[in-house]
């Protein structure tokens, strides 16, 4: 399913983060130490080897709401941005700080001049946020950012299950 607007287009589907080969960058569900982990980074530093966590390593801990970018490593993918979502009840406000990972995501793509970024739903596994808020918020956050970018023209929230694909779809 898509939505348009004049510049970049928003799309849902099924899916592997780790397994995007058409997309220039994908995003990282991170922790603070940005390294592997279990769920979106534990697939993603699996897939991109080592190399991964020691680029990692000198830019971490972030804070909830930032974003950095690495290279992908192993992964087919000319890019990794690492993103801290929000942990439900604990990083407040919750809502704004899940905004600001999309938010900072998007500005850095398009500052590197990335064509196409994928995201996972972030926040919404480990660290507890209902997928009605999460994506709620998130497509919120990206439609917002969309009329800014210059560079990045396909956006992809690549969702782990049907229901949560269905929970998106609904807000597009
Ligand atoms: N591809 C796409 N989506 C996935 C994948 C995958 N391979 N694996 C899980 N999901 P999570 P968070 C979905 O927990 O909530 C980690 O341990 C999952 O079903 O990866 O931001 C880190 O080390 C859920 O909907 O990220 C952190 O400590 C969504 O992706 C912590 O978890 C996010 O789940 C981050 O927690």
């Amino acid at each position: 399913m898509k939505s348009d607007n004049s510049k970049a287009k928003l799309e849902v589907t099924l899916g592997d983060i780790a397994n995007q080969p058409d997309m220039d960058a994908i995003v990282n569900a991170a922790n603070a130490q940005l390294q592997t982990g279990g769920g979106v980074a534990g697939a993603i530093h699996r897939a991109a080897g080592p190399g991964l966590g020691d680029e990692c390593r000198p830019l971490a801990p972030i804070k909830p709401g930032e974003a950095v970018i690495t290279g992908a490593h192993k992964l087919p993918n000319k890019y990794v941005i690492h993103c801290l979502g929000p942990v439900y009840g604990r990083d407040k406000p919750e809502d704004k700080l899940l905004a600001a990972c999309y938010e900072n995501a998007l500005r850095l793509a398009d500052k590197q001049q990335i064509a196409s970024l994928a995201f996972p739903a972030i926040s919404a596994g480990a660290f507890g946020f209902p997928i009605e808020e999460a994506a709620a918020i998130a497509t919120d956050a990206i439609r917002k950012k969309m009329p800014e970018l210059s560079h990045v023209k396909k956006i992809r929230m690549v969702l782990f299950s049907e229901s949560d694909l269905e929970v998106f779809r609904k807000q597009l």
